[in-house]
């Protein structure tokens, strides 16, 4: 029995079965395996046998252990962001290197990893700047939907799967380039640290990295999901005296205040515009704010939320598809800053693994975004879990 087939509970075989090629190591064979597929945009995931071929030079075949469900998945069903179907999607996980291809030099089989949604070549303009983390090697601002020689690993019923943002975490096996995943400390627990390749640190960054939210400062985060609580960690971390959480769904406060929301408000519950509201609320404007959700009309408000002379406002949620802001210019030409970034500003090879260090030494806790654990098949509830503000994050385990 091959090595690939005994290590999965769902019955995961190498293909194809012929004893000349079971003698050769295991990256030559080609593994069958279940995977959530997307055929088509605004239908569920359906869950069917794909087969993962071997990991080319440069690239990894990882066994998937555990993988979160984020907004930005959602938006690929939604069609608010697009990339090429049929697909493969999930990029928040946690798994065990199966097999390398050759020249790979980073991570070994049995290996501990996080596949990067955001790559770190180390070679680009990029990667060699001191601040930036949009490594040209992305296929983030134009999905081509494939590994990065332009081909996929993936077929089903003999068609060609599109893999998602360079990792595809929704399959029990997936195959990224070596830009594209990074070794984490061999006691780390794979189902808490998944949360650490997306939601955790796109959050926790944007506070600390993005916006360097400074001690005593007042800040308001929009969007109380699970990359909003984490902008929330980050902004308590760094030492700001008032958060102030905006959601539209009450239900999202109990959280957010153990997390370091000093106050949570609606926009529905006030006839004035919000970004009005927070003025008066903090003499003037804040310091700090954040864009958690992924909406045009909130990036305005926040933007017009913080102080006009020195605030400074974080695009972190993906809008929708091909849509523009039309903004007056006056609110910059008064002195606020207005950024975005994907993945908190982290290089992603760089400060996974120390993050991880970090967790692992009690810094922070993943534990309150993790509100639901259910096995991978149950794909379909997690999204429904999430599409009714019911969960924060629900952690698929393989
Ligand atoms: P989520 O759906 O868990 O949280 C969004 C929150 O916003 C929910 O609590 C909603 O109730 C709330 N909300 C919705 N509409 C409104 C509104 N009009 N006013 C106030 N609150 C509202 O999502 P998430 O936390 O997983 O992700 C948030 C966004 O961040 C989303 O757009 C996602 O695609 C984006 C994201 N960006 C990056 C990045 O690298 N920049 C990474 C991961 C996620
Ligand atoms: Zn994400
Ligand atoms: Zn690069």
């Amino acid at each position: 029995m091959a090595r690939e087939e005994q290590e999965s509970g769902l019955g995961a075989t190498p293909l194809p079965l012929i004893p000349a090629l079971l003698h050769l190591p295991p990256r030559l064979l080609v593994i069958k395996c279940k995977a959530a597929v997307l055929w088509e945009i605004k239908k569920p995931f359906s869950i069917e046998e794909v087969e993962v071929a071997a990991p080319k030079a440069h690239e990894v075949r990882i066994k998937m252990v555990a993988t979160g469900v984020c907004r930005s998945d959602d938006h690929v069903v939604s069609g608010n962001f697009a990339t090429p179907l049929p697909v493969i999607a999930g990029h928040e996980a946690a798994g065990i290197v199966e097999s390398i291809g050759e020249g790979v030099t980073t991570v070994k089989p049995g290996d501990k990893v996080i596949p990067l949604f955001t790559p770190q070549c180390g070679k680009c303009n990029v990667c060699k700047h001191p601040e930036g983390n949009f490594c040209v090697k992305n296929d983030l601002s134009m999905p081509r939907g494939t590994m990065q020689d332009g081909t996929t690993r993936f077929t089903c019923k003999g068609k060609s799967i599109n893999h998602f943002l360079s990792t595809s975490t929704f399959s029990q096996y997936t195959v990224v380039d070596e830009i594209s995943v990074v070794k984490i400390d061999a006691a780390a627990p794979l189902d808490k640290v998944c949360l650490i390749g997306c939601g955790f640190t796109t959050g926790y960054g944007s506070a600390v990295k993005v916006a360097k939210v400074t001690p005593g400062s007042t800040c308001v985060v929009f969007g109380l999901g699970g990359v909003g609580l984490s902008v929330v960690m980050g902004c308590k971390a760094a030492g700001a005296a008032r958060i102030i959480g905006v959601d539209i769904n009450k239900d999202k406060y109990a959280k957010a205040k153990q997390l370091g929301a000093t106050e949570c408000i609606s926009p529905q519950d006030f006839k004035k515009p919000i970004h009005e509201v927070l003025k008066e609320m903090s003499g003037g404007g804040v310091d700090f704010s954040f864009e958690v959700i992924g909406r045009l009309d909130t990036m305005e408000a926040a933007l017009a939320s913080c102080h006009e002379a020195y605030g400074v406002s974080v695009i972190v949620g993906v809008p929708p598809d091909s849509q523009n802001l039309s903004m007056n210019p006056m609110l910059l030409l008064s002195g606020r800053t207005w950024k975005g970034a994907v993945f908190g500003g982290f290089k992603s090879k760089d400060s996974v693994p120390k993050l991880v260090t970090d967790f692992m030494a009690k810094k922070f806790s993943l534990d309150p975004l993790i509100t639901h654990v259910l096995p991978f098949e149950k794909i379909n509830e997690a999204f429904d879990l999430l599409r009714s503000g019911k969960s924060i994050r629900t952690v698929l385990t393989f």
